[in-house]
C-alpha cells in the first residue's frame, strides 16, 4: 500500500520519483510542498526564498492574491471551449495585451516553445506572401548560445550539443551568428531571409546582456534588409528587466514579440505571439492552432498579468531593486565572484570555478535558505519573483556571500 503522497517525507518522495519519472532534469534535493510571494516551503516545513521564480514564470511571486482570484473566478465559471467557438474573455485578453506591448494583434497560444514555433510559421509564411520569397527557400538567423525551448526545430537551430544531439535530423533554413555581433548578422541576412530571431538578453547563455546599440542596430539592420526583427521576450520581457519588455531599453519597437512564462502568472500555460497586423494577418481560418491556445481561464489569468502590468509598478521595481541587486553583487567581486552581468531584477553570476561549480555553490545556497539555478560551468542565475523585499533581496545577497566564503 503506497500511503498518500501528503504523508511521504521529502526524501521518500525523491526516491518514490526515481523509477517512475524521466530523468531530464538534475533537480536540487528540496521537495517543495507550498508557497507564497518569494517564499516556497518543504514537505517538512524548511522554508526558502526563491531566488529563480520558475525561470522567471514566478514574476508576481508565489501564488500572487490578484492572479489567483482571477483564477478561482474562472474555474466556477469555464475553463476550456476549444477555438471552435469564441469565450468571454479571449478579447479582453488580446487587446489589452496588444496594447501593453504597443503591437496589433495576438496569437494565443500555451509554452514558450509553442509561440517561438508559431513565430516562426508566421515569420515564414510572411516570407512567402508578402516579401515574395520563393516556397520553402526562406531563411532565419539566430545568434550562437541561444535558448529558445525544446522541439526538434528549436534545438535543429541551437549551438548547445546537451540540447541538440541525439534529436536529429533537424529542420534546415537556420544560419547562426555570434550574438552581439551586428557586422556577422549583416553578412548573414539576404534576399531569403525571413527573420532574425533573438533573445534581447539571452538567458540559458548566462543573462548575456549585449552592447547598447545592438538592439537598435538589430531593428535598422532588418529594416532595411527588409525582414522580421523577432524578439524572444519569454524570459526576459513583462518586467523582469525594469521595464515591460526587454528591448524598451533600447528604444525598439520589433515587428513581432513572443512571450510566455509570467504571462500566465505561475498559474497556468500561457504564451503568445504579438505582432504588426502585416505580420499576423498572414493566417487565415485552418492555418494554424492549439487544443488550449486561447483559452477561457488562461484569458483570464492572462489578463489579470496584463493589468498588474499596466500600472508599470512592477517594472519600476525591478529596475530600482535591480540596483541594489547590482551594488550587492559588485561588493561580492572578488570575493568570489569573478564577474557578472544583471538587467533590473536578473543577473548571471560567474563564481571562481575554484570556490566550486555551479551546482556546487546552489547546494551551498540551498543548505542557506535560498533557491537558485545554475546555467552553465560556475555561473549561477538569479531572477526573485519582482515582488521581492529589499530586506529579502539583502538577505540572498548576505546568504551567496556566506556561500562563496564556506
Ligand atoms: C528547460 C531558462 C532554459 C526561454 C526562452 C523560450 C523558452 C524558454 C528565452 C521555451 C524556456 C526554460 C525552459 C526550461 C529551463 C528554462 C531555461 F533559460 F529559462 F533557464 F532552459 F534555458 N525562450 N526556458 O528561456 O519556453 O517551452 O519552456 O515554456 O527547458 O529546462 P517553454
Amino acid at each position: 500500500m503506497t500511503a498518500p503522497a501528503h504523508t511521504r517525507t521529502s526524501d521518500e518522495l525523491i526516491r518514490a520519483e526515481e523509477p517512475v519519472l524521466a530523468h531530464n532534469y538534475h533537480p536540487l534535493p528540496v521537495v517543495v510542498a507550498r508557497a507564497e510571494g518569494a517564499w516556497v516551503e518543504d514537505v517538512e516545513g524548511r522554508r526558502y526564498l526563491d531566488m529563480l521564480a520558475g525561470y522567471s514564470a514566478l514574476n508576481f511571486g508565489h501564488r500572487h492574491p490578484a492572479l489567483i482570484e482571477a483564477a478561482h473566478h474562472q474555474l466556477d465559471r469555464l475553463t476550456l471551449t476549444s477555438r471552435a467557438f469564441h469565450n468571454d474573455r479571449l478579447a479582453e485578453f488580446a487587446e489589452r495585451l496588444a496594447r501593453l506591448t504597443g503591437q496589433d494583434m495576438v496569437l494565443p497560444m500555451n509554452t514558450g516553445a509553442e509561440a517561438v514555433e508559431s513565430g516562426i510559421k508566421v515569420a515564414r509564411k510572411w516570407a512567402y506572401e508578402v516579401k515574395g520569397v520563393p516556397a520553402d527557400r526562406a531563411t532565419i538567423v539566430v545568434a550562437a548560445d541561444n535558448f529558445h525551448g525544446r522541439t526538434t526545430t528549436i534545438v535543429s537551430f541551437s549551438t548547445d550539443e546537451t540540447a541538440r544531439s541525439g534529436f536529429g535530423p533537424f529542420t534546415p533554413g537556420f544560419r547562426i551568428v555570434p550574438y552581439n555581433d551586428l557586422a556577422a548578422m549583416e553578412a548573414a541576412v539576404d534576399e531569403t531571409t525571413a527573420a532574425v530571431l533573438i533573445e534581447p538578453i539571452q538567458g540559458e547563455a548566462g543573462v548575456i546582456v549585449p552592447d547598447d546599440g545592438y538592439l537598435a542596430g538589430v531593428r535598422e539592420l532588418t529594416r532595411r534588409a527588409g525582414c522580421l526583427f523577432v524578439a524572444d521576450e519569454i524570459q526576459s520581457g513583462l518586467g523582469r528587466t525594469g521595464r515591460t519588455l526587454a528591448v524598451e531599453h533600447e528604444d525598439v519597437v520589433p515587428d513581432v514579440v513572443l512571450l510566455g512564462k509570467a504571462l500566465g502568472g505561475g498559474i497556468v500555460p500561457v504564451s503568445a505571439v504579438v505582432g504588426s497586423r502585416e505580420v499576423l494577418g498572414v493566417l487565415r481560418p485552418g492555418e494554424h492552432g492549439s487544443t488550449f491556445g486561447g483559452n477561457p481561464l488562461a484569458a483570464a489569468v492572462g489578463t489579470a498579468v496584463v493589468e498588474l502590468l499596466e500600472s508599470g509598478e512592477f517594472q519600476r521595481r525591478a529596475a530600482e531593486l535591480g540596483a541594489v541587486l547590482r551594488e550587492g553583487l559588485t561588493a561580492l567581486l572578488g570575493a568570489g565572484v569573478v564577474g557578472f552581468r544583471s538587467r533590473g531584477l536578473w543577473a548571471g553570476v560567474d563564481v571562481d570555478p575554484a570556490i566550486g561549480t555551479g551546482r556546487e555553490i546552489s547546494e551551498r545556497l540551498m543548505r542557506e535558505g535560498i533557491l537558485v539555478k545554475d546555467t552553465h560551468g560556475s555561473t549561477i542565475r538569479l531572477a526573485p519573483p519582482l515582488t521581492v523585499t529589499e530586506d529579502e533581496l539583502r538577505s540572498a545577497i548576505g546568504s551567496l556571500e556566506k556561500a562563496l566564503a564556506s
